[in-house]
């Protein structure tokens, strides 16, 4: 007898049969690991499969369709159940230039090397791994983030390219989410956000399971969670136990049904459905089952208790039959469609093209502004400004704003395409209104930037600590997302020391695969939005002042195009340098300064500007050695801020002139005395560098 018919011959359905595998794959995997939670999949395999089976626009064949929903796990750590679908599904493989190859993303061998070195299967779901995964979860609260930038896209995507009889975006945002998701400030403000936007478009289904890590959820948690979202402007549906399909369809049917509000549909469930010791209990659940127990749950759901990785005949084949078929269905009809689309819109449609793979439009450095020199200057939160308007008007799909900043931030997108604001009445708008939820703001940028939008979010530098998971996760998921932040110093001024940042730049400099640029005037500032525009795989916080920096004279100091190595020599002198100057942002002007007063006294200086320290690294030594001389020991770094790392340039007999502690409230001018970041200063510590190199 088949192992199916020996499944089927205890009376499963064939709904239970998928479901019981989806279970059961993710039991052994997490046993063969010896690690991961298999409690969360056990409980909500109903509730995924239910959406797969009967409403999921996905065709594994091709999981780059523009059009497919899309399914975020934001209780990222129940990972085994994504694969498990993957699996199940045969979602193919993309390749690193974005081609669907023949390859399955989750065959059942990685299923079988679970949290293993180099699998395609890690503990928690990273979207540059496995085609798929939607995005990258684990952190609780990231993915309902995401799945709010992805609705905002899904519905600024519709608005700006659907014409009458041809839509082409009407896709929707299933997240799944626990408990945990549901703590954390992020999930408030995304459900905040999406309430205030009415994204009908947008489900949350809300594992209400009862239990976090530590024991039970009311030990922390027990507020009315349905009276909090419909108190956002939810429709709130309840499905008073997980394995009842009907009761999960008619939830999804009601989301299906609802155009002017997101829905959360709140599912009662148990954790480790089926174990006779850990549902309901205080048990760390985040822990394989053991042996033991893996037998008796096998035995709970009519399975032979001995085998491992078992998939009955019939199940792959359903999905096949019910999830692939209406995938290609829909996907094949949609082409069709697409197809006229781009006879009759050629331009939008190669729009489309380029929005998928992450490229620019032609042109899209075209009338770019250059800042005549000018002592007096402009802040760089003013050029940049300027410069992003001009960027963001030849690249039509980049949209973006603050968490309630931009008119100090300097973010709005004032041309006339730029359609105004996005609002519930005006998806078209590319100015986005935040409000004062930094945190999800990341997040929601994230989404977006991984549904092809070139989005941005800004704040006040000193807040990007709000936002620092966000950020952290664009790195690691290789998200080209835009983080502006303006106010980057104590040149914060009378605001004192709590908006002005001082550990930032140290921190996002730690950051891998993040650019972080801080331009020193507003010819660097253009040189830095070209820096920006051109990433693919790589976020950026671009960093800028409050107040205002000279803006440089061209003609005598190097010319701004030197951003683009990271660090450049702006100002030298003949021969071998006595002594290099090496500063970032609104200290570069100073020790251009310095370099002035030394040149005059005989001392012979070079100054380097810095903006990015990782572009910088990762130009060839030789470049380097030219920039910074290693037989040239006597440096002086200047930066308004930690000097924590500045070492790695100034080597150890160079100097730091930077922040000790935290700053202070005062007029600027006060503070720079204070705090040392004057000519004299600078021109001190150069001697100093010299008299002891
Ligand atoms: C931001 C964050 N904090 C902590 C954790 C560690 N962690 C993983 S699961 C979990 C809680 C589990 O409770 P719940 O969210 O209800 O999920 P369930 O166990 O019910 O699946 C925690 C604290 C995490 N993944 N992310
Ligand atoms: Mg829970």
């Amino acid at each position: 007898m088949a192992v199916s018919e020996q499944v089927l011959a205890t009376g499963q359905q064939l709904d239970t049969l998928c479901i019981n595998t989806i279970r059961t794959l993710a039991i052994d995997a997490v046993q063969q690991a010896n690690s991961g939670h298999p409690g969360a999949p056990m409980g909500l395999a109903p509730v995924a499969y239910a959406l797969w089976e009967k409403f999921l626009r996905y065709d594994p064949a091709d999981p780059t369709w523009l059009n497919r929903d899309r399914f975020v796990l934001s209780n990222g750590h129940a990972s085994m159940l994504l694969y498990a679908l993957l699996y199940l599904a045969e979602v193919r493989q993309v390749d690193d230039q974005g081609h669907v190859t023949k390859e399955l993303a989750v065959p059942m061998d990685q299923i079988k090397h679970f949290r293993q070195l180099g699998s395609r299967t890690p503990g928690h779901p990273e979207s540059h791994i496995t085609s798929g995964v939607e995005t990258t979860t684990g952190p609780l609260g990231q993915g309902v983030g995401n799945s709010l930038g992805m609705a905002m896209a899904s519905r600024w995507l519709a608005a700006t390219f659907n014409r009458p009889g041809y839509e082409i975006f009407d896709w929707n945002v299933y997240a799944m989410c626990s408990d945990g998701d549901l703590m954390e400030g992020i999930g408030g403000e995304a459900a905040s956000l999406a309430g205030h936007l009415k994204l009908s478009n947008l489900c949350w289904m809300y594992d209400h399971n009862s239990i976090t890590l530590d024991g039970p959820a009311n030990w922390s948690f027990s507020e009315d969670v349905a009276t909090r979202f419909i108190g956002y402007g939810w429709n709130v549906t309840r499905v008073s136990d997980a394995n009842d399909l009907e009761m999960i369809t008619r939830a999804y049917e009601v989301f299906k049904k609802t155009t002017d509000r997101p829905t959360l549909i709140i599912v009662d469930s148990h954790i480790g459905y089926g174990s006779p010791h850990k549902q309901d209990t205080n048990a760390a659940h985040g822990e394989p089952l053991g042996e033991d127990e893996v037998k008796l749950v096998k035995k709970f759901y009519g399975w032979p208790e001995d085998a491992k990785f078992l998939v009955p005949d019939g199940v792959k084949e359903h999905f096949q039959e019910v999830v692939g078929k209406r995938g290609a269905d829909l996907r094949s009809k949609w082409s069709k469609t697409f197809n006229d689309y781009s006879q009759k819109f050629p331009e939008l449609a190669e729009q489309l093209k380029k929005i998928q793979h992450h490229e620019l439009p032609s042109g899209w450095d075209k009338d770019l502004p250059t800042f005549p020199a000018d002592a007096k200057g402009v802040a760089t939160r003013e050029s940049s400004g300027k410069v992003l308007n001009a960027v963001a008007k030849n690249i039509p799909w980049m949209i973006g704003g603050s968490a309630d900043l931009a008119t100090s931030n300097k973010t709005t997108l004032k041309f006339e395409e730029a359609d105004g604001d996005f609002s519930a009445c005006n998806y078209n708008g590319r100015n986005l209104h935040f409000g004062v939820r930094e945190h999800v703001m990341g997040a929601a940028v994230n989404g977006m930037t991984i549904s092809g939008i070139r989005a941005f979010g800004a704040t006040f530098f000193n807040f990007s600590d709000y936002m620092k998971a966000s950020i952290r996760l664009a790195a690691l998921g290789q998200l080209p997302a835009i983080f502006i932040y303006t106010h980057d110093s104590i040149g914060v001024g009378e605001d004192g020391p709590t908006h002005e940042p001082i550990e930032q730049l140290a921190g996002l400099r730690a950051m891998p695969n993040l650019i972080v640029l801080r331009p020193g005037d507003a010819n660097e500032v253009t040189e830095c939005w070209k820096v920006i525009a051109k990433q693919q795989h790589t976020p950026v916080a671009l960093v800028l002042t409050r107040q205002n920096l000279p803006t440089l004279d061209r003609t005598k100091y190097a010319a701004a195009s030197g951003v683009a190595k990271g660090g450049y020599v702006l100002a030298d002198s003949q021969g071998k340098p006595d002594v290099i100057l090496i500063a970032t942002g609104s200290e570069v002007s100073l020790c251009v300064e310095a370099y002035e007063k030394l040149k005059a006294e005989g001392v012979k200086a070079r100054v380097v500007s810095l903006p990015s320290w990782e572009i910088f690294d990762n130009q060839d030594q030789a470049y380097k050695d030219s920039v910074l001389p290693p037989d040239v020991t006597a440096r002086v770094s200047v930066e308004m801020a930690a000097t924590f790392g500045w070492e790695r340039y100034t080597g150890s007999k160079g100097r730091n002139i930077g922040m000790k502690r935290f700053g202070a409230s005062a007029p600027l001018k006060d503070l720079l005395k204070y705090f040392g970041f004057t000519v004299d200063k600078v021109v001190e510590e150069a001697r100093a560098a010299i008299a002891t190199k």
